[in-house]
């Protein structure tokens, strides 16, 4: 079989050809993986295909391995997009860098006016070696130099206020003089992004060569449903994005939010909890799907707020039809991974809010003692803390709820010394120690609350 490619394009199905074929690259990438390939790039397909504007070519890069360049530069970036039983071959990337190239260059190009990054959670940290945000910086800096005009810079990572929070640690790497151009020229709304994408295997490869007739290293598979919530808030020109289905508002908080603690947090309580592989799996177990429900509705959703005139009773049911999903393989490995970077946003901040309301979030406390048994009992911990979250399997809860509470970054000062907390997250996982997280489940839904 042949490799899809621009010239291999007429084998395939005129329904999935792309949509549209940029000739210019107006936006830049970092973290070009599967979820940007599903989601952004799909996106800025479909806004090019309504508008007939092709300047938004995509030019991604990878922070760390060569690995999506190899798949991707063979083929002229195109790669298909399964969701459902739809394949779509999609056209908007252009180019992609490998970790060595000059991607300082690209951002100085006067023809980009957007950036965009997926570069994970842990991609946040403030970290000594070279990251991803040390060379969005050294590009600001070329572009300032070549006064190349002003910059959209939009962080779609699942971190709360995103754009503010991308904004602070690039000032913090910012000389002064730099520091006063990006005030002039850069903005960096924050955005909500949400489309659930496993990582490919080799089998969703295997079966794309055989929907399209062509091989296809770059392939992605992921759900029907997507959703892109931005500020509206702009340097410059952008590709229009409203026509493609985004919202663009005025805040994106209230759903940020709604996300981050509904999907997200449900997600890692099914990492967690669950025990399952796959996320469906967990679904099809009744007494943790009853606890999944329990946990959205008594501790999750009354934190969130804004959200006047929106069914959230109905973002619920959803959440869970979406999890449930047997087309999906998502893997529950891949969502417990990097715990310490995810729990905050998604768990830690909400059960702040309850425990200052006076109330108790025990199905929280459950999660978070759920964490902390895998975080002492894993074999391959993968998480930019693993260090110092390993510890002694055999400690009692008490001890190990005791020196995890202490890693600042994770819970601040104030859960350490929240004494609610505390208890319920010792009870939590005393109970997971003694029965195991599925006879937990079992009990505490018999149980009185
Ligand atoms: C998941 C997210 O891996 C994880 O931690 O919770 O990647 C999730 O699938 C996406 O945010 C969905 O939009």
């Amino acid at each position: 079989m042949v490799r899809l490619s621009r010239a291999t394009l007429s084998r395939i199905a005129p329904a999935a050809r792309p949509l549209a074929e940029p000739r210019v690259t107006g936006v830049v990438h970092l973290g070009i993986g599967a979820f940007h390939r599903a989601h952004q790039a799909v996106y800025t397909e479909r806004a090019m295909a309504a508008t007939g504007d092709d300047r938004w070519g995509i030019c991604g890069a990878s922070q760390r391995s060569t690995d999506v360049a190899d798949r991707l530069r063979p083929q002229d970036c195109l790669y298909g997009v399964r969701a459902g039983d739809e394949v779509r071959v999609v056209g908007s990337v252009r180019d992609v860098l490998a970790p060595g190239d000059d991607l300082a260059a690209r951002l100085a190009a006067p023809e980009t006016a957007v950036v965009t990054l997926t570069i994970t959670e842990k991609g946040y940290r403030r970290d000594p070696p070279p990251t991803a945000i040390g060379r969005l910086v050294s590009g600001l800096r070329a572009r300032a130099a070549a006064d190349a005009g002003p910059l959209t810079v939009i962080s779609c990572d699942n971190l709360p206020d995103n754009g503010a929070t991308l904004a602070g640690l690039v000032a913090e790497l910012c000389e002064p003089a730099l520091l006063e151009w990006v005030g002039q020229n850069v903005r960096f709304p924050a955005t909500m992004v949400d489309r659930i994408v496993p990582a490919t295997t080799r089998a969703d490869l295997d079966d794309m060569a055989a929907r399209l007739g062509v091989i296809d290293l770059g392939a992605v598979v992921t759900e029907p449903f997507a959703q892109w919530v931005i500020e509206d808030s702009f340097a410059g020109e952008r590709p229009a994005w409203d026509r493609a289905g985004a919202l663009l508002v005025g805040d994106v908080r209230p759903y940020e939010r709604m996300k981050l603690r509904l999907l997200n947090g449900g997600h890692s309580a099914i990492a967690y909890l669950s025990g399952a592989a796959h996320v469906s799996e967990a679904m099809g177990d009744a007494a943790f799907a009853g606890f999944l429900r329990r946990l959205m509705d008594d501790d999750l959703s009354p934190t969130l707020d804004g959200l006047e005139g929106f069914d959230l009773a109905e973002y619920k049911e959803s959440l869970l039809t979406r999890f449930a999903n047997p087309g999906l393989r998502h893997r529950v490995a891949q969502i417990a991974a990097d715990g310490s970077q995810k729990l905050p946003q998604r768990l830690l901040d909400p059960a702040r809010d309850r425990l200052a309301g006076g109330h108790e979030p025990r199905w929280i406390a459950l999660v978070v003692a759920g964490w902390m048994r895998h975080v002492t009992t894993s074999r391959e911990l993968d998480d930019p803390l693993a260090g110092r979250l390993r510890g002694d399997a055999t400690a009692t809860a008490a001890a190990t709820v005791n020196r995890l509470l202490a890693i600042e970054e994770v819970f601040g000062a104030d859960l350490r010394e929240n004494r609610v907390f505390r208890a319920l997250v010792t009870d939590g996982l005393e109970r997971l120690n003694a029965d195991g997280a599925a006879a937990t489940l079992r009990a505490l839904d018999a149980g009185p609350p």
